[in-house]
């Protein structure tokens, strides 16, 4: 396969993304781009703001501004932000585009051609105080499938079980905490999920064997439950109004146009360039397109029933998913990120405390895969002081200085290599082989394990050649070894580029080289350890990373609200 089309979750325009957002989709999305670019596959990474529905509204009214404008502008702070953790995107678009607008009506259409749209009368709640139809997440009340109480009118977080807002017991207006609410009843557009079950039943059944649990057993206990028609339409005015008579004044529902975004902003793309890009060679030609999307355990149901049922009820040959990622969350010192409690840290901040590659190496290596998993600062500091630092950056200060030192700043002439090179090549091949291993089969963890026992490797060796005494009886043998060291810390870059994409290219840049399209295609250590000659100059540079201090671990806990005042 040769062809990959990834997708993260689209981000909602209005929330201001924090660590959790970043290591549930966004960023797991963009090492496996490009490790996929670097393994030599033709990748298309897209992503992009999900903008419609009362959220943005809210947001635009609390902000004083129209809609339009409110959006325009957090779309640039989303992309300034993801630009700044390096996140590499072939488009990150919008939903509001015109694209998506086509694509949405496009796919309505045939889906109401082929009779899978409904009408039905909705009860739905109007709050009297805010004046308005409280749509999905502006109601709150108890969830009545698990007893939580902050449930959202659109979903139990708890339970992840898709809900309407009228099942809510106790229900309350989040915006105005009123809940002098009453139920109104309107004519509402329906997706006939029971018509379309069997075509999808057979679908899913066929990517049983392909998906992680987390998404396949959400996907099954969703089906098991039943599924009912479902709502896409709403009585809001910031959205796609719907082209059907007698429902004009009403907008499609924000997740019905949303994941629809990831062809819109295909199409966006191909617009760009039209002669050498094609919205059907990713999206209709079917089989040699992999499809992989990442997102959040609460997206998995909409990804896995509803997204799939839009798409196959079109009766058109689309793309859908192959392989379907779906995190658990990231918690912020054993509680929740809260932008108005001023607790976690959120991704704006992160990022002018530390460069991205901190963050990144951190999250992808405490990814929260197959349960929750925590961010506290302490165990941030200890990671980047023991990996990044203690392993990785150690390694490569180590051999360059001590080469410039003995040598010069060229990598030296002579020596033999030993049984010890070939011991550590065929250990570190051995880890390399389970690298690539688990990066396809986006086991992260495991990935990121195998990647630091490779840097390991790396130190061990050097311990065990001890060039600094061999250099005394034999300086041609620790030649040999510093050049071999050189030719690790040139690996070592490749290997981590797609978690910490300006590291590599700072530690290739110290030979003056930089990263190439596809470097890691058929990757072979044994090769690879002769790349860099004798006789090639390098610079010794600047430590690649900077030790966190507990003074400074404690001013970013007190900073950040981790810890009581
Ligand atoms: N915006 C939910 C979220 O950001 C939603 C995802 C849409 S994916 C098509 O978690
Ligand atoms: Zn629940």
């Amino acid at each position: 396969m040769s062809k990959i089309l990834v997708t993260s979750a689209l981000p909602y325009i209005n929330g201001v993304p924090h660590l959790g957002h970043m290591v549930g989709c966004l960023l797991p999305s963009d090492v496996y781009a490009r490790f996929m670019r670097m393994t030599g596959h033709e990748v298309l990474y897209i992503a992009g703001t999900d903008e419609h529905g009362t959220t943005s509204e809210v947001g635009a009214l609390k902000a004083g501004m129209n809609v339009e404008d409110y959006c325009q502008m957090n779309h640039q702070r989303h992309r300034q932000t993801y630009h700044d953790f390096n996140l590499s995107f072939d488009c990150f678009g919008r939903t509001s585009s015109k694209q998506n607008r086509e694509m949405t009506y496009e796919i309505f259409e045939a889906l109401n051609k082929n009779g899978f749209i409904e009408e039905r009368a909705v009860k739905q709640i109007w709050s009297n105080d805010d004046k308005m139809f409280l749509a999905d997440r502006y109601i709150t009340g108890t969830c009545p499938y698990c007893g939580y109480e902050k449930a959202r009118g659109d979903q139990c977080e708890n339970c992840t079980k898709v809900l309407e807002p009228t099942d809510l017991i106790n229900a309350k207006s989040t915006i105005s905490g009123s809940s002098n609410l009453e139920v109104k009843e309107s004519k509402h557009l329906f997706l006939s999920l029971p018509k379309i079950e069997p075509k999808l039943k057979e679908w899913l059944k066929s990517k049983e064997a392909f998906w992680p649990d987390v998404a396949y057993s959400i996907a099954m206990k969703w089906l098991k439950e039943g599924l009912e028609p479902r709502c896409i339409t709403r009585d809001l005015k910031w959205g796609f109004s719907v082209p059907k008579k007698g429902y004009e004044d009403k907008v499609f529902y924000v997740w019905f146009d949303a994941p629809i975004g990831y062809l819109g902003i295909t199409k966006q793309w191909a617009d760009e360039k039209p002669d050498e890009r094609n919205f059907k060679d990713w999206w209709l030609t079917g089989d040699d397109v992999y499809y992989v999307q990442f997102m959040g355990k609460d997206n998995v149901p909409y990804h896995a029933i509803t997204f799939p049922a839009t798409l196959l009820g079109t009766g058109e040959n689309y793309k859908k998913v192959d392989i379907l990622k779906g995190f658990s969350y990231l918690t912020y010192e054993g509680g929740k990120f809260s932008k108005s409690e001023n607790r976690g840290i959120f991704a704006e901040d992160a990022i002018k405390e530390f460069e991205a590659d901190y963050w990144r190496y951190f999250l992808m290596s405490n990814i929260p895969e197959s349960s929750d998993s925590s961010f506290s600062f302490d165990l941030f500091a200890s990671v980047i002081n023991k990996d990044l630092n203690g392993v990785l950056g150690n390694f490569v200060s180590r051999v360059l200085k001590m080469t410039a030192s003995k040598f010069g700043n060229t990598i030296p002439a002579g020596g033999k290599t030993t049984e010890l090179e070939n011991t550590m090549l065929n250990t570190v091949q051995n880890h390399i082989d389970r690298y690539f291993k688990y990066m396809n089969a986006l086991e992260f963890r495991k990935a990121l394990s195998e990647l630091r026992a490779i840097w390991v490797e790396g130190n061990n060796y050097i311990t065990a050649a001890e060039p600094w005494t061999v250099i005394k009886e034999d300086e041609n043998r620790a030649a040999a070894i510093l050049r071999v060291c050189a030719n690790l810390i040139r690996i070592f870059a490749l290997l981590s580029a797609p978690i910490t994409p300006q590291t590599a290219e700072k530690m290739l840049q110290a030979f003056s080289l930089n990263l190439g399209d596809a470097d890691l295609k058929d990757f072979d250590v044994s090769k690879q350890i002769e790349f860099l000659k004798e006789g090639h100059s390098f610079e010794v540079g600047e430590p690649l990373f900077e030790r966190i201090s507990p003074e400074r671990t404690l001013e970013l806990k007190t900073k950040y609200g981790s810890t009581q005042p």
